[in-house]
């Protein structure tokens, strides 16, 4: 994780330092460089703005996933209903990477195994987008699946070991 948040640190300074050799910095604020540089949330808003998402630029566990979008003041993101399915299908469409790209979003089943809940909340998921045959808790090198990868293009979910590094959606809710 360490290395994952001076990564992004390194980054971020570089970025910052490019963009002050090119610009002198005018009427921009601190917030304003950084969010240029991706060092803070280049959150775009859905629909009636009642919804952020963000795709770091960089991939981790799930851990370290959740533990990002806490830092961002967000979660990682929700799946509640087809709204929200629809939402962010459209967001993913127009600002994700590659169409097949898997993303971590909130669910799993960590602390009861079976019982499929949002990010570390006791909230239970009802809306469901398993693919055929998932979840499955496979045993992958002795790990067992416990956290849900979404796969962009068809927006169906997998149980996938949690330490797999993969890009991720934190979301925010205004
Ligand atoms: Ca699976």
């Amino acid at each position: 994780m360490m290395e994952f948040l001076s990564s992004l640190l390194v980054l971020c300074l570089i970025g910052t330092l490019k963009l002050t050799a090119a610009d002198p910095l005018r009427n921009q604020t601190v917030r304003d460089i950084l969010v240029k540089n991706m060092c803070l949330c280049r959150c775009e808003a859905v629909n009636d703005g009642s919804k952020n998402y963000l795709i770091p630029f960089d991939d981790g566990t799930w851990f370290e996933a959740i533990s990002y979008c806490n830092g961002m003041g967000m979660t990682l993101a929700q799946i509640r209903d087809r709204y929200d399915n629809q939402d962010l299908e459209e967001w993913l469409r127009d600002n994700g990477d590659e169409p097949s790209e898997r993303y971590w979003i909130g669910g799993n089943d960590l602390a009861k195994p079976g019982i499929f809940r949002w990010g570390l909340t006791n909230k239970e998921i009802t809306y469901k987008k398993w693919a055929s045959g998932e979840p499955n808790a496979a045993v992958m090198r002795g790990e067992t699946e416990h956290c849900v990868e979404l796969r962009a293009d068809t927006m169906q979910w997998n149980d996938s070991v949690c330490t797999k590094r993969l890009k991720f959606v934190c979301e925010r809710l205004n």
